[in-house]
């Protein structure tokens, strides 16, 4: 018994070698990855063992709202975020016991269309390393899920560094950013740390449509404070959102002027000047929501206290405290702030009627492992 455990993990790492020596050499790109399915033959006897990743949701500063192609989820725009640390979700991924997929997150059984979701996913990765096993995901975050807080993002990056684990597949970063897209557009961006920017793209084949970083966690003393004003699931899911906001009169307005503002946060982050980026983050914020308002029929995610919280920003600002707001899709919004006023700013947030909970986050880091996890 012992023997067969030896012989195991030796065919594991001879494997996880022999996948890397090919994944150098195959030029051949799916979707921006290399297929590996031909490196795996002789080792589908190999026992999956269990792995766990961890991945941070992220900010979007500068948003990705409205697709170019539904299928391989590409952006009509490029990106800016803000991985958040502190928020995180956990995914534990092992053989399944039945003969399907099954999915949990925080500890509920999911079912429908985020599980035939997670299946496609999980597809891309079985046609990869030519295994066909069904699988179980188990997802842990430690904030409310579905309800504006990046949860899809921070879920699927944590799931693509998982599974890639799992199967010893081994892909640079640029490679795995680009599959989480492809079960989450944000998903890309939570593969890295700190500022991170997703191009948009321009090749049909999505190859060229991943996120890399901008500048990492450690370089500004910057804090970001999420005022929650609702606990519950936002009512319309952000891909139908997206297509949603398709229909404003403002749409191609908004998708002409993301350049700018890309450019103008590009120039803000690598100056370090939070008034300007702070205040682009504002503008395409507002610009984003203005398109959804003005969808057929209408798509408004705010709440009052929405609308409160973003008086208090205004109100810190005019008493001299540099504080800005965004908002994606769900009622609940983020605050842009020096980490020496988080106090301040924190504070005045509590207090604004409305606001249920008002959460503390410090830049955050790469999506990574959770080593020593068996
Ligand atoms: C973003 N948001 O950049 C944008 C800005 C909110 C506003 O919710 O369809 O879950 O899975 O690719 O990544 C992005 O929604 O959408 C989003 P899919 P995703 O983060």
């Amino acid at each position: 018994m012992q023997a067969e455990v030896v012989a195991d993990r030796l065919v594991y790492i001879f494997r996880f070698i022999y996948c890397g020596l090919y994944l150098s050499v195959w030029k051949e790109r799916i979707g921006g990855v290399v297929p590996v399915a031909a490196t795996m033959r002789g080792a589908e006897h190999v026992t999956l063992q269990a792995v766990r990743a961890r991945a941070h949701p992220n900010v979007a500063l500068v948003k990705y709202w409205g697709k170019r192609d539904l299928h391989l989820n590409l952006p009509a725009v490029g990106s800016i975020s803000l991985t958040l640390g502190g928020l995180y979700t956990e995914v534990t991924i092992q053989p399944s016991k039945a003969n399907r997929d099954e999915y949990r997150s925080n500890g509920r059984l999911v079912e429908g269309a985020p599980l035939s979701g997670l299946g496609r996913f999980l597809d891309l990765f079985r046609a990869l390393s030519g295994r066909q096993e069904r699988l179980s995901i188990e997802a842990k975050s430690n904030f409310p899920v579905a309800a504006g807080l990046a949860s899809s993002a921070s879920t699927y990056a944590a799931l693509t560094v998982a599974l890639a684990a799992l199967y010893g597949i081994r892909l640079s970063k640029e490679q795995l950013s680009a599959l989480a897209r492809q079960g989450s557009g944000s998903a890309c961006r939570s593969i890295w740390g700190g500022f991170v920017e997703w191009r948009r793209g321009e090749r049909p084949d999505g190859s060229d449509s991943f996120a890399s970083r901008l500048v990492s966690p450690p370089d500004w003393p910057i804090t970001v404070i999420v005022a929650i004003t609702d606990f519950q699931p936002k009512h319309t899911v952000s891909r139908d959102g997206m297509r949603q906001s398709e229909t404003s009169p403002f749409y191609p307005a908004w998708v002409a002027s993301q350049v700018d503002d890309l450019d103008e946060a590009r120039r803000a982050i690598g100056a370090g000047d939070l008034e300007r980026l702070g205040s682009v983050a504002e503008r395409n914020c507002l610009k984003m929501h203005a398109v959804a308002f003005t969808a057929r029929p209408p798509l408004v995610y705010w709440r009052p206290a929405t609308l409160a919280a973003v008086e208090t920003v205004w109100k810190l600002r005019a008493a001299g405290v540099p504080a800005y707001f965004t908002i994606d899709a769900g009622p609940q919004v983020k605050v842009l702030c020096r980490t020496q006023d988080r106090a301040t700013v924190q504070g005045a947030l509590a207090a604004t009627p409305g606001v249920r909970k008002v959460i503390l986050c410090h830049p955050g880091g790469d999506a990574q492992l959770v080593e020593g996890f068996h």
